[in-house]
């Protein structure tokens, strides 16, 4: 009775402790003279698992009842990438129980920090955009907002980066090898999905013309659900990943029945599908493969939210009054063809009715203004692959097509705009065109990048629909980056706040009186310290380089992108390895340089400039001349993880793309409210990051983005900086010279003819504006008072930045739902 609920359910350290026993006994089949690291680690996973049950069935409860009542709205979120962290450390914060369960542990003799450390990340997506998913299940959770996360379980997720000799090596992440604990198959609630083949068009016994798709073959999808627990236990929502096999029986005429060899075959083609994510951030048109990922989640996500709705009595006909779905990109977007098919063909819907609840189910949020990373399929193999939705995609067209051809009369050229079809060579499906135009509300994800969109990337559109278009900047969850990853700092802050901060952001500005206060600023600072001692040992075990934790933490982490600029970065630390070589005895303020992230593994140029950082590394590390006054490090494998143990610990945050290109940034958000000062472009959300904590507190430089369209528009030419500037010129003739390179004049030749010819990214225009703010960068650090000053202030004024916020904005601007 009492004794058994407790195992389950118990928070006291005394009851973790025994249904830890008890879960290493019965789960794995160990005791603890037998057990390995993650033997321990699966059965506290177990444990606390179990502590999540009680909530996550109440909640399902919850659910059915509120259904019945039609009383609520579920949220889908769509979403080909989650990347959740790690489970283990979150879910103790979240229930509660991180003190009481280090206790019990440390009652066992075990570390509980070392058992955290155990959990392998699930990898499930490339960078900021399935973050930014996971943040938000964190939020929709914690906010009380029923939902469901639907997404692909990737068998490997985003590779995992090493570096040999300088250069990067991918190595495939298995993440799943040592089993997860997380996760909970569900096969009975299967779903099939139809490929290839062709469509025909019959009369049905009213009469009436409909379609029968006759694929060529058909795969199952298997959810694997994980529960996503809000912070202090509210709800419990749900993330649920789709995993491809063979259906079991499978007998269309072209299958070989009984060969068994074939069956295999089918079997290994059909898992293909979920096998591995895209490691680019960037789509590459004509993968095959890729398109049929998209289709296969998007279709068993539909088909699971209808038969949902069925099993609670709703007729397909009220599917928006039940849910409303977010498409995170284009990459979901083919949902708008595949809720008409399955309205149209499969529930006998009218087409002008389906239409209807199609645009009031999606909203679509765009992320990129780099036009070529928007989404488009070559229509020959769009067909091959679905051919219904092919039809239907011309259908919505030409309907739309009508539309517009109405509101502006005789402007063929809006018109083949606009089109869902590009027809300016081959022909393509557009997939934000298809977005667009099935979605009832479409947002960017910063101010600056919001407007860009209506001015630029999407001008025929807002033209069109002015009404559908808004923002809404993203944020981070506080628990994760803040409570979880920076317990020093939490404790410090809720010592003179209280913790209500963990949930109403807001309240970081009853910091703001602090700022001032010698004795708070002076902990502030041991904090930090500490932090940065931390990361200094991470750096020497991880890459060799002793760090000098006094030093100012100057860190860039993200995906290696040119526009994002890593390389400006390296022109910077060429420049101060410059000066101190003619001015060895000069003072300066000492600075470790953190670089992390990893290239796609096709982006040779990116690749390239992984070699550069570490070329770079190699020789200012080990200069006497330079005497340790200067390090730097590049972290390998850069993830959710080593996120939470860099952010707390920087000083200084990179965030220095050109102007225009990132659409919002959410690491900038994360080395704020950790306390690090920003230098940065106007660009994405750092323009409101700048508004919300100051301009005195921001380092501000570069070109904006008008400055840019100016400057391209006359004719960018990187000589006439290259020849007016002799600190330029230095650098890159370091560089060219093969200085870095062990006299190697070829090895980075790419990348400066590059800077020297045709950069998109106008490096040499924003150097010396560079320089000089990294010079008032080391000048305010000096100063260590008001920097501190200046820290305190940029977390006090971090509120609007929770995703909490980001989330109550879709739920009043675009969902229409109102937290419980
Ligand atoms: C598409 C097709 C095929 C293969 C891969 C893709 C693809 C995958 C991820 C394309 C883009 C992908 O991600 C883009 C991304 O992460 N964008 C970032 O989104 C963040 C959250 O809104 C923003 O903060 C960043 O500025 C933005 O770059």
């Amino acid at each position: 009775g009492e004794k058994c609920r407790n195992i389950r359910t118990g928070s006291s350290p005394d009851d973790i402790a025994q249904a830890f026993l008890d879960n290493l006994y019965y789960a794995q089949g160990r005791i603890p003279v037998l057990a390995t690291r993650n033997d321990l680690y699966m059965a506290l996973a177990y444990t606390v698992r179990d502590r999540l049950a009680a909530r996550w069935v109440a909640q399902m409860q919850q659910f059915r009842r509120a259904e019945l009542k039609k009383s609520i709205k579920v949220v889908c979120y769509l979403s080909a990438e989650f990347l959740p962290g790690p489970h283990l450390g979150n879910n103790l914060l979240n229930l509660g129980i991180y003190d009481e369960t280090r206790q019990a542990m440390e009652q066992l003799g075990y570390n509980l920090e070392e058992l955290i450390d155990q959990e392998t990340e699930p990898g499930l997506g490339n960078g900021g955009l399935g973050r930014l998913a996971s943040c938000f299940m964190d939020s929709l959770s914690t906010i009380v907002v029923p939902a469901f996360g639907y997404g692909i379980r990737y068998e490997f997720g985003i590779f995992d980066q090493e570096i040999r000799d300088g250069w990067q090596v991918e190595i495939t992440d298995k993440w799943l090898k040592l089993g997860n604990p997380w996760e909970m198959p569900l096969p009975e609630l299967c779903q099939e999905v139809k490929l290839g083949g062709h469509t025909e068009h019959y009369q049905d016994g009213q009469g009436r013309s409909r379609v029968r798709w006759i694929p060529a073959g058909v795969v199952e999808g298997i959810p694997y659900d994980t529960p996503i627990l809000g912070y202090g236990g509210n709800i419990c929502n749900t993330l649920r990943l789709w995993k491809a096999e063979a259906v079991e029986s499978f007998d269309f005429q072209d299958f070989n029945v009984g060969n068994y060899y074939a069956a295999v075959e089918e079997k290994v083609k059909s898992e293909t599908i979920t096998k591995v994510l895209y490691p680019n951030d960037e789509p590459e048109i004509g993968k095959m493969l890729r398109l049929i990922q998209e289709y296969f989640f998007v279709s068993c996500s539909l088909q699971d939210m209808i038969r949902i709705g069925k099993m609670l009595g709703n007729s397909p006909e009220c599917f928006d009054q039940r849910y409303v779905a977010q498409l995170n990109d284009t990459h979901p977007s083919i949902a708008v063809a595949e809720l008409m098919r399955l309205l149209v063909d499969e529930h006998d819907v009218a087409w002008e009715k389906a239409w209807e609840i199609t645009q009031n189910t999606f909203g679509y949020t765009n992320h990129t203004l780099l036009p070529e990373a928007l989404e488009k399929w070559p229509v020959e193999l769009f067909g091959q692959i679905l051919p219904r939705h092919l039809e239907i995609v011309y259908e919505i067209n030409r309907r739309f097509l009508d539309q517009v051809r109405l509101a502006f009369p005789g402007d063929e050229e809006q018109a083949a705009r606009l089109s869902l079809i590009d027809e300016s060579g081959c022909r393509y499906v557009r997939m934000a065109h298809l977005a667009c135009v099935g979605c009832h509300a479409v947002n960017g994800v910063a101010k600056l990048h919001s407007e860009l969109l209506k001015s630029e990337v999407l001008r025929d559109f807002h033209e069109m629909f002015p009404e559908k278009f808004h923002n809404v900047t993203n944020g981070v969850t506080p628990r994760r980056w803040m409570a979880l990853s920076n317990p020093r700092l939490a404790a410090l802050i809720s010592g003179v706040i209280g913790d209500g901060w963990i949930t109403q952001l807001d309240e970081l500005r009853k910091l703001e009186p602090f700022a001032d206060d010698p004795a708070f600023q002076e902990k502030w600072r041991r904090v930090k310290r500490e932090n940065k001692n931390d990361l200094a040992t991470l750096i020497l075990n991880r890459t060799g380089v002793a760090v000098d934790p006094d030093s100012l933490f100057d860190i860039q982490v993200k995906r290696l992108h040119e526009y994002k600029r890593q390389h400006l970065n390296v022109l910077h630390i060429i420049t101060l390895y410059a000066r101190l070589k003619r001015y060895p005895a000069s003072d300066c303020v000492p600075r470790t340089f953190v670089f992390g992230g990893k290239a796609a593994p096709g982006y040779a140029m990116a690749k390239l400039i992984i070699k550069l950082i570490n070329s770079v590394a190699g020789v200012v590390n080990t200069d006497p001349d330079i005497r340790g006054r200067l390090n730097v490090a590049f972290l390998p494998d850069f993830n959710v993880k080593t996120g939470q143990q860099v952010y707390p610990a920087a000083d200084l945050s990179e965030q220095i793309s050109l102007a225009g290109e990132e659409a919002s940034g959410t690491g900038n958000m994360k080395f704020s409210m950790n306390g690090a000062l920003t230098i940065g472009t106007l660009d994405g959300a750092n323009v409101e990051i700048r508004e919300e904590v100051g301009a005195e507190n921001f380092f501000l430089f570069g070109l904006k983005v008008d400055e840019v369209e100016e400057l391209k528009a006359r004719g960018y030419d990187p000589r006439k900086y290259y020849d007016s500037n002799p600190a330029l010129r230095e650098a890159i003739d370091l560089i060219r010279s093969g200085h870095f390179s062990g006299g190697n004049a070829q090895l980075f030749a790419p990348l400066v003819d590059l800077l020297m010819q045709r950069d998109n990214y106008m490096l040499f225009a924003d150097y010396q504006p560079y320089i000089d703010c990294q010079d008032r960068v080391s000048a305010a650090f000096r100063d260590q008072q008001n920097w501190t000053r200046m820290s305190i202030l940029n977390v006090a004024r971090m509120g609007k930045f929770s995703s909490d916020r980001a989330v109550r904005e879709y739920c009043d601007m675009i969902w229409k739902v109102q937290p419980v």
